[in-house]
Parts: C-alpha cells; sequence; structure tokens
C-alpha cells in the first residue's frame, strides 16, 4: 500500500484527497515537527532530501514527490479525474496543475520559513510573498470557469488543491471576500461525502 508522509492539514492533505478520490488505498505517517531538528525530520529527510510533505512511498517502494507529479500518477490509475485527451478543458488542466506548484507553492516555501532565505529582512521578505500570493489568487479567480469546479461542469484534482489551499494563508475569510470562485469550489469540495473523512483528520472541516 502507498505510504503517505505527511501533516493534517499541510501539502500532504492535497495528495490525501487525490487518492481518495481515486479510490487508491494508502497509509499516513504524520511527521508532524518535521521542519525542526529530531527523529521526524531524520524519518523524512531519508526518504526525501528536500524534506517536505508530501513524499510517498508507492507500493513498489519508490519515492514519489511533488504534488503535481503525484496527480498525474493519480490520473494514470483514475482518468476520469481530469477532462479527456482532445477537450479545451484538458490544457487549462494541464496548465493549472503547473501553475499551482510553479508560482503558488513557491510563495509558501519563502513565506514559511523566511528566515532561511532572507536573515536580514525576513518579515519584509513574508509580507511580499503573502502580497504576491494574494495577486496569484486574484487572477486565478478571474480566469476560472463559471462552475461549479474549477475546469466546468467536471470535479478534477485541481479542486482538490483549492481546497486544501482555500484552508491556508490568506485564509478562508479572505478568499471569502476576494475570490468567490475558489471559495465555492472549495465549499464544494467540502460537501463531497466521498472526501469527508479525509477532510476531518486534516482539520479542514
Ligand atoms: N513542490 C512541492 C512543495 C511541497 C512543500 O513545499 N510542502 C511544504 C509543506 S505544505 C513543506 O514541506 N515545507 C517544508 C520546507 O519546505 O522545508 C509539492 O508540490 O509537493
Amino acid at each position: 500500500m502507498i505510504k503517505v508522509y505527511g501533516v493534517p492539514g499541510w501539502g500532504s492533505a492535497i495528495s490525501e484527497l487525490m487518492l481518495t478520490l481515486a479510490d487508491i488505498p494508502y497509509q499516513f505517517i504524520n511527521v508532524d515537527g518535521f521542519d525542526s531538528p529530531g527523529p521526524q525530520r531524520e524519518l523524512l529527510e531519508k526518504r526525501n532530501p528536500l524534506c517536505q510533505v508530501p513524499t510517498l512511498e508507492l507500493e513498489n517502494g519508490e519515492i514519489m514527490t511533488e504534488t503535481a507529479a503525484i496527480a498525474l500518477m493519480v490520473l494514470d490509475r483514475c482518468p476520469d479525474l481530469a477532462p479527456p485527451v482532445g477537450r479545451v478543458e484538458r490544457q487549462q488542466f494541464q496548465r493549472l496543475l503547473v501553475w499551482l506548484v510553479a508560482n503558488v507553492y513557491p510563495t509558501f516555501t519563502y513565506a514559511d520559513y523566511p528566515e532561511r532565505w532572507s536573515p536580514d529582512a525576513p518579515e519584509q521578505l513574508e509580507q511580499n510573498c503573502i502580497a504576491y500570493r494574494k495577486s496569484l489568487y486574484l487572477w486565478l479567480d478571474n480566469h476560472l470557469k463559471a462552475g461549479p469546479w474549477a475546469l466546468g461542469e467536471q470535479l478534477t484534482l485541481i479542486d482538490c488543491y483549492l481546497c486544501v489551499m482555500r484552508s491556508w494563508g490568506p485564509r478562508a475569510q479572505w478568499f471569502a471576500a476576494n475570490t468567490p470562485k475558489i471559495n465555492a469550489i472549495a465549499d464544494s469540495v467540502c460537501q463531497l461525502p466521498k472526501l469527508h473523512k479525509v477532510l476531518k483528520d486534516n482539520e479542514i472541516i
């Protein structure tokens, strides 16, 4: 069975939602505290030298990291979670998948640990990253389809990202006030009975 090394509510929640939607069984291994020296960090570092979550250990022992790569792996097993090949929505799915991890996710990498990257001005770096992240979400909200899901009529793995990311900074209240489409999509994901347990376990609902 796949092992998901993660922390409730963190980036591993995106993988957990995707695996659950695809009916792929997994075992969750909580590595809370991995971002400080200690046994949890040692456990994770052995599998992923970047020491990030999610880190997956697949059925064959291979290590898989990067939520976008994990999404592609899930799609190999459950193609219905992306628009079909040949549909215009598929290109937008591919674009948004890379866009989220290439643009939004790094704002967390830098703003969550600003002292690592800018020891002399950590607060400035953090504020700039958060302001940039807000501008990205505003752009995204303007470019999303009318709904009910990010790509229109079909629930896709992009919706897993939006649901989990809505629970992170700048937090649900900001999304409710500024990004109505992201907010509505995240609400719809939160109402999927299939995801109820995993969302609760990750303190997203
Ligand atoms: N590119 C990775 C980013 C993963 C990531 O940054 N995860 C965060 C937690 S949500 C993390 O592990 N941060 C710790 C660190 O970067 O040191 C992905 O898409 O999975």
